[in-house]
């Protein structure tokens, strides 16, 4: 019918490796706009996932739909984040090596949620036993727990992880998920003292104020009004629409209970969350040299009852700081600035370590017991990139990791998948890229990165400043193409900057930071005599957070960042040797609304998420690659007249074993030590043929031993 739309015209390519051979940017955008609107939200670019958003619940995650994507060839059916999570499941079950999936994307793409939705389909489909039913519902619910200590609302997304997570699942050889281990990254402990307009503190503490049953808030000294709490109001917005915190506390309190954790581990972990809200509520009053001081404050008293520590004690630790001098130690009294400052690193640090010990609570309980080995699948959800209106060393720091994630994921694909056609021998027209190392050198190179001139500010003594870190910044960095000071700001990027302030040119676009309290936060220093004072609580958590065997060392302890670089540099070694996935998540508004696709959003993130040259790559390249040897062992038995009578090497027994299963030419290319598939569809034949070998000969062997 002339007009009429075709179905391929209306729901757009299902993967991107499909469109005309020249495809554009604006192609591939309006292939996504497509089907976004006709809620197709998953598309593909060979066994890479592009997830977009839809802000909203669609009937995509039922049961019925992990069972229809359960043990499928992967192109048979729509796109979907259930038939990658198959894809990975099945090849890690056949080839018993260990996988992991890389989900990225900005603030508020979907990252979590993908997350959640790979560790359901396993947990609801893998084979299970009663015994793993157990570790199943543990898996899942360590999510909600999590979640609840460490995302809290920010500007970008109502529930924004504000932690790294990476998450292994562990399977046995029949594919029961039998266990996890759990690395968590940076959390931004600032936020449980600070939070900015519209944004809100971790989830927690709001449902434990708005569903905590009343005997439990008396006990804590809490009132059902998070008004009462300065730590919970400076953003201003306590109460969220799409946040139900009342109901979010039951799960989280259920979720506790089914993750080992003892009535009195729980009774512990609340009495240190309301004692940060008490902490916060401590206000310092001034004696008559303009010294802080504590004059029967009711706060002590819910400090000194939940911690277990003298109320003199903490009186003392929270307005005296202890020296040492000539073998003996002096209290000197703090002004009533330092006094706040002090109190805050207190807040931040207990709230910080206690979410460590939850951490190690949780995988304590996902540990798998029997020591035979397992293969895992890898899950790393990490805080996307964000830019606000005023950024700080979070965002620093945030947005370092995801230039990293990025160099892991352009080294992983664009950078080795190419060097391995030259090292291979495969014709190869090479395709360009923006390859974003020297952002990652800039940020971290030993000695000259800005990471390095930071650490050296914070550990000079004397009249170091945010403003003298900036000053070496500018001094060191000016010159760099994607860093721009403010003297340079209208040449580079043709805004200006204001003083205080430096910019980045990211991967993902260009940031402004205010250099205000990255030293501080960077030094994170907790003084010495409030550690003592936590020593004494005889809460078992803060016990094991603030233990006395702390070693007190005379040598700085790493800089926050620095710590943060040395962890990022052991999750890259820890993916390395493992098979990579890819979920790149597209956020489709910023509004946070259904239905909406803004296009100058999404195709900037098509740029920088690196689509294009990656469908370039796919296109042009193979899809499936294996050595020689392994490719032959497995398929052998589809040529049984030859085998096991063949004598030759084992690039001759491929030949022969591909001549004898009709490969065309163009399908495939002979490597030195491999051969290259072009398309998924090829192999997967070949797969579905090896399938009904198994079963003929199994049936063959039952036949033949029926009579016995
Ligand atoms: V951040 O970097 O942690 O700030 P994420 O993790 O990328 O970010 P998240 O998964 O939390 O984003 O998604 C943000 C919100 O989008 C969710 O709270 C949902 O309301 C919404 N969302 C995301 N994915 C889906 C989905 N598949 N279906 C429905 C979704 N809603
Ligand atoms: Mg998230």
């Amino acid at each position: 019918m002339e007009g009429a739309l075709t179905a391929r015209d209306r729901v757009g390519m299902q993967d991107l490796v499909l469109l005309d051979a020249h495809t554009s940017e604006t192609a591939v955008l309006d292939n996504l706009r497509k089907r976004f609107h006709e809620n197709l939200i998953y598309t593909y670019i060979g066994t890479l996932l592009v997830s977009v958003n839809p802000y909203k619940e669609l009937d995509l995650f039922s049961k019925k739909h992990m069972d229809t994507y359960m043990g499928v060839n992967f192109f048979e059916l729509p796109p979907h984040i259930y038939a990658l999570a198959d894809n990975v499941f099945r090849t890690m079950l056949s080839e018993f090596n260990n996988h992991f999936i890389l989900i990225s994307g900005e603030s508020g793409a979907g990252k979590t949620e993908a997350s959640k939705k790979v560790l359901q389909f396993y947990a609801v489909s893998c084979p299970s036993t009663q015994l793993l039913d157990n570790v199943r519902d543990r898996l899942l619910l360590s999510n909600p727990v999590l979640e609840a200590f460490g995302n809290a609302k920010t500007l970008k997304n109502d529930n924004s992880s504000r932690f790294g997570k990476y998450m292994d699942i562990q399977f046995d050889h029949q594919g029961g998920a039998v266990g996890g281990h759990i690395l968590s990254y940076l959390l931004e402990k600032s936020r449980v003292v600070h939070q900015n307009h519209g944004e809100r503190n971790f989830h927690i503490f709001y449902q434990l104020v708005a569903g905590g049953e009343d005997n439990l808030l008396r006990w804590l000294g809490l009132e059902r009004n998070c008004q009462k709490y300065s730590y919970l109001v400076q953003g201003e917005c306590a109460k969220v629409t799409s946040i139900n915190d009342k109901s979010d506390w039951k799960t989280v309190r259920n979720a506790l209970s089914v993750i080992d954790f003892s009535e009195k581990d729980v009774e512990h972990l609340f009495a240190i969350m309301a004692s940060v809200l008490h902490l916060g509520n401590v206000k310092f009053d001034t004696d008559t040299l303009g010294y802080a001081v504590l004059n029967n404050n009711p706060q002590i008293h819910w400090l000194s009852k939940l911690l277990g520590i003298p109320a003199q004690v903490l009186q003392q630790g929270l307005t005296h700081k202890k020296i040492e001098a000539k073998m003996e130690e002096v209290y000197s009294p703090f002004a009533v600035e330092h006094a706040v400052y002090a109190r805050d690193a207190l807040a931040k640090a207990i709230y910080g370590r206690t979410f460590n010990w939850l951490v190690n609570k949780v995988n304590e309980s996902l540990a798998n017991k029997d020591s035979s080995r397992k293969t895992v699948i890898g899950l790393l959800d990490i805080y996307g990139f964000e830019v606000f209106h005023v950024n700080s060393f979070e965002q620093f720091c945030i947005n370092y990791c995801n230039e990293k994630l990025q160099q892991l994921f352009i080294q992983l694909t664009l950078k080795s998948e190419q060097e391995e056609y030259q090292i291979e021998g495969i014709e190869w027209e090479p395709v360009p890229y923006f390859n974003n190392k020297i952002i990652c050198d800039l940020v971290e190179e030993k000695y000259r990165g800005i990471i390095s001139i930071l650490d050296e500010e914070c550990l000079r003594p004397g009249d170091a400043t945010d403003l003298t870190f900036l000053a070496k910044l500018e001094e060191k960095m000016g010159g760099h193409p994607h860093f721009v000071t403010h003297k340079l700001a209208d040449q580079k990027t043709r805004k200006s900057l204001q003083r205080g302030n430096f910019r980045l040119l990211h991967y993902a676009g260009e940031v402004t930071y205010c250099v205000v309290g990255f030293l501080d936060k960077n030094n994170d220093l907790l003084y010495r005599n409030v550690k003592e004072v936590m020593r004494q609580s005889n809460n078992a958590i803060i016990q094991n957070c603030f233990p006395s065997t702390e070693p007190e060392s005379k040598k700085r302890p790493e800089t926050v960042v620095t710590q943060f670089k040395g962890s990022l540099g052991g999750l890259t070694d820890v993916l390395l040797c493992k098979e990579p996935w890819y979920i790149r998540c597209i956020k489709p508004n910023d509004s946070k609304q259904p239905g909406r696709l803004d296009d100058v959003l999404v195709r900037h993130q098509v740029k920088y998420l690196g689509l294009m040259e990656h469908l370039r790559v796919r296109r042009a390249g193979f899809a499936y690659r294996r050595k020689y040897e392994i490719f032959l062992e497995r398929y052998k038995p589809l040529c049984p007249d030859t085998w096991p009578k063949w004598k030759g090497t084992p690039s001759e027994g491929v030949l022969c074993l591909i001549k004898h299963l009709g490969y065309k030419p163009d399908e495939y290319k002979m490597g030195r030590t491999k051969i290259f598939i072009r398309h998924p569809k090829t192999l997967f034949a070949t797969e579905d043929a090896f399938e009904v070998c198994k079963h003929e000969l199994a049936t063959r062997i039952q036949a033949k031993y029926k009579g016995y």
